[in-house]
């Protein structure tokens, strides 16, 4: 449960930066870098802080009202504000709660109404190691493909994962498949169902290239997810490490105690 969110006033935020919109992907459209912008501002704001009105923003990034207010809708389902009619819109608490399911990246974001997507960082063969091989349950030397992408929702670097899968389990997988979800495509090309994970979690803090990567100060913290998968023949076919941003990510689980 989220606990009670103190709204504050802070007087004359000057959230665009000086360059503007300009460090912003010029390939997004105009509302989309307006958002990317209004994020990084958000880290440095807390939870509860009312943002200026939307006529003093959109003057700010010299954009119409009408592209400010679509900038702040997608903002608002992605969780990062809230709006109180008649008040304002205020920075809001972290939302994404990764439950005890075994979900992928693309189907949580669906269930939440974004649109997941990736950018391909590394997309590579290389050959196990000690620990990959005994994990995976391979030959030490057996090829993996090797996998690290930027996960994206709604525009918005949500979290990095570095993915290992044994090579010959996935034949003829390209970079371009991992546009999507991996999940689908080890499902519905290679009939792989990944039925069950062993998991650690742990908490850590983001290096300068992660924060770069995430759009995020450096040193913000995150949850780190490792991932062992198995699938319906209960073979080991993904060994995976998760960074999610600390502000965006909590976890969220049922726990139980016998009646008797
Ligand atoms: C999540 C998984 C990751 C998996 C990915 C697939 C955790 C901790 N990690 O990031 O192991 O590869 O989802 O997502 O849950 P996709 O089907 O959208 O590509």
């Amino acid at each position: 449960m989220n606990s009670p969110v103190v709204r504050r006033t802070v007087p004359s935020v000057k959230i665009a930066s000086e360059d503007g919109l300009e460090a912003v992907d010029p390939e997004l459209s105009k509302h989309e870098q307006v958002k990317v912008h209004l994020v990084a501002a958000l880290a440095k704001m807390q939870v509860g802080d009312k943002l200026p009105p939307e006529r003093e923003l959109a003057e700010q990034f010299g954009v119409s009202r009408m592209t400010l207010r679509q900038a702040i809708a997608g903002l608002a389902r992605l969780g990062y504000v809230s709006r109180a009619p008649g008040a304002g819109t205020f920075v809001a608490q972290p939302i994404v709660s990764k439950s005890s399911e075994l979900t992928g990246f693309s189907e949580d974001m669906a269930a939440r109404g974004f649109t997941a997507s990736s950018r391909l960082l590394v997309f590579e063969y290389v050959s196990a190691d000690a620990a990959a091989s005994r994990e995976l349950m391979l030959s030490v030397g057996e090829m993996l493909v090797h996998i690290e992408r930027v996960r994206v929702a709604d525009g918005l670097p949500m979290c990095l994962e570095r993915i290992d899968l044994p090579a010959r389990y996935v034949p003829g997988l390209t970079g371009d498949d991992l546009n999507f979800s991996l999940y689908d495509v080890l499902a519905t090309r290679y009939g792989i169902k990944l039925l069950r994970a062993e998991q650690s979690i742990s908490a850590s803090v983001v290096t300068e290239d992660q924060a770069t990567l995430l759009g995020v100060p450096t040193r913000s913290s995150a949850l780190i997810i490792e991932r062992l998968g198995f699938d319906q023949k209960h073979r080991p076919v993904e060994r995976a490490r998760s960074i999610y941003r600390g502000d965006r990510y909590d976890l969220r689980n049922t726990v139980h105690r016998d009646a008797g």
